[in-house]
């Protein structure tokens, strides 16, 4: 796919870029997506029904089991051409914010850094109680039978239930972090957004601050998401291949 020059030119130019990427740039490093039913041991559940509190309430060791069934194949996964292409472009541009809708951490293993993690991440669990981090075992948990539970274990303090430190629907995102993307958003000059479906707020309210921020707005994703005609670009095709190619052009003289 040919990239535009104006859009070359315009990341070229750009003195802050902001990159916000979501499951679709994971998706090359073998990771599924949300949106993709559930594949093996999960078909029968929609994310969205577990990725809640009141599913970990309701049954801790079916939530438990399926966030270290995923953390299992991020730690088996290894970053794809898109997330180094993401750290390469932090060289290129004056300044890179890289904003991740992602819990894996494959962005920091592409050596992409700092990453600001909207939605929390699966390598850093936390007591649900009183919130004393857990630290997990270094060796890849083994493949759980089809569709086993695993118990959550318990916090070391204070004996509640730890949980996963990811962010679920109905909780609010971390502060900070929040505060960061926004104040990014508004201030930057290109605004890429790359394997997103751009469903889930307030994340996929970032680029339209960008857009009302007078930024060039770009979608990266090989499927419509319906937000194309507020863009300044949609670039269709998948992340590992464009990306390298926008670094490509931005690299000839
Ligand atoms: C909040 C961590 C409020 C967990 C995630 C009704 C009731 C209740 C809430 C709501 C409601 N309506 C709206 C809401 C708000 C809700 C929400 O947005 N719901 C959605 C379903 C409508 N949001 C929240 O609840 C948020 N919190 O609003 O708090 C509040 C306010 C005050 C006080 C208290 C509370 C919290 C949202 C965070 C949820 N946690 N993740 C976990 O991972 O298990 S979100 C989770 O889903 C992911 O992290 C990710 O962010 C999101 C999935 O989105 P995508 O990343 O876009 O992935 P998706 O599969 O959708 O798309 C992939 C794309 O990639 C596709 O477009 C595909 O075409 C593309 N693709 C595929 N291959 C490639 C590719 N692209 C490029 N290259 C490829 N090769
Ligand atoms: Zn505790």
């Amino acid at each position: 796919m040919e990239i535009p020059d104006r859009l070359i030119a315009a990341i070229r130019s750009a003195r802050h870029l902001v990159v916000l990427t979501g499951a679709g740039a994971s998706y090359e490093s073998g990771l599924a997506t949300f949106r993709t039913p559930q594949t093996g041991l999960w078909e029968r559940f929609r994310a969205e029904d577990l990725a809640t509190p009141a599913a970990f309430q309701r049954d801790p060791a079916l939530v438990w089991g399926w966030y270290e069934w995923r953390r299992m194949h991020v730690m088996r996964a290894k970053p794809n051409p898109a997330h180094f292409a993401i750290t390469t472009l932090q060289a290129l541009v004056p300044r890179l914010t890289v904003i991740t809708q992602n819990v894996d951490d494959l962005h920091e293993r592409a050596g992409t850094h700092p990453v600001i993690h909207l939605h929390g991440t699966l390598l850093a669990p936390l007591c649900e109680r009183c919130r004393e981090p857990h630290v997990l075992p270094r060796e890849i948990p083994e493949e759980p039978e089809n569709g086993r539970s695993v118990p959550p274990p318990g916090c070391g303090r204070c004996g509640g239930h730890i949980r996963p430190g990811v962010v679920w629907f109905g909780e609010e995102l971390p502060r900070h972090e929040w505060e960061s993307a926004v104040r990014a958003a508004a201030s930057c000059d290109t605004f890429l957004c790359v394997g997103t479906s751009s469903i889930v707020q307030p994340a996929a309210s970032l680029v339209e601050r960008a857009n009302e921020a007078g930024a060039v707005t770009v979608q990266i994703n090989p499927n419509p998401t319906g937000i194309e005609g507020r863009l300044s670009f949609a670039l269709s095709g998948p992340a590992g291949t464009l990306l390298p190619e926008i670094v490509r052009q931005l690299q000839l003289a």
